[in-house]
């Protein structure tokens, strides 16, 4: 059964999935939703995801969307290797740093908020600075904090590469394409450079999925 993934290079939800599904070994069809261009907009793209939002994953014969519910269902389908850590606080853990970029600041910067927001895109980098702002000052301090409870590691959470990681590092690249400097975040920064040194994290970026790097 063919795995189809609908995503776009630039979208930091879609980073999230391509990177799960090669960290775990799933080949899969890639089909492109231009953001750009408002194809998520279309009925095709709705059916597949009401939201109008990319990734969509077909697997299994199932449409699925969100990625933190696809991150999930390849966990529990296919454990190996793992995303989330065995013990429940780890698990626990993982999933706050999770929710904090899922649910905290990635959806206040997406295309449609901006558009709403102003049309101006001075403006509309200035409500994505300070939403990431407030955002990586709460990530970097619960990083210290999982450190202090935990043991500090070398990733987001401890020494194993998680689904903590596969969030945090496409927020870190959807602040600097907000113009950002993230010196003042040295956790963060440390955690992007282990998980980027992981060998499927390359191949997830946007950089190796723009419409330029495939020709
Ligand atoms: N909670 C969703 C977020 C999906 C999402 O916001 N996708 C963005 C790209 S990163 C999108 O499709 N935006 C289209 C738009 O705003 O029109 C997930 O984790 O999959």
């Amino acid at each position: 059964m063919t795995t189809t993934l609908y995503h776009f290079w630039r979208s930091s939800a879609s980073q999230r999935v391509r990177w799960a599904l090669a960290h775990k070994g799933i080949a899969y069809q890639s089909v492109v939703v231009d953001l750009h261009a408002g194809e998520q907009h279309s009925a095709d793209h709705r059916a597949r995801n009401p939201m109008g939002h990319v990734p969509a994953l077909d697997i299994d014969g199932h449409l699925l969307a969100e990625s933190v519910a696809i991150l999930e269902y390849l966990e529990e389908t296919r454990p190996t290797p793992p995303l989330y850590p065995a013990t429940p606080l780890a698990r626990a853990r993982v999933r706050q740093v999770v929710e904090l970029i899922a649910s905290g600041v990635q959806p206040l910067q997406n295309l449609a908020v901006l558009a709403k927001v102003s049309s101006d895109p001075a403006a509309q980098r200035a409500w994505g600075v300070y939403f990431n702002e407030r955002a990586l000052k709460a990530c970097e301090a619960l990083l210290l904090q999982i450190d202090a409870e935990l043991g500090a590691g070398r990733f987001a959470v401890g020494d194993v590469l998680s689904a903590a990681d596969l969030y945090l590092v496409p927020q870190l690249g959807a602040a600097r394409r907000f113009g950002m400097d993230l010196a003042g975040y040295p956790r963060l920064l440390a955690a992007e450079a282990a998980a980027l040194a992981t060998p499927h994290a390359a191949g997830a970026t946007p950089e190796a999925h723009q419409p330029s790097a495939a020709r």
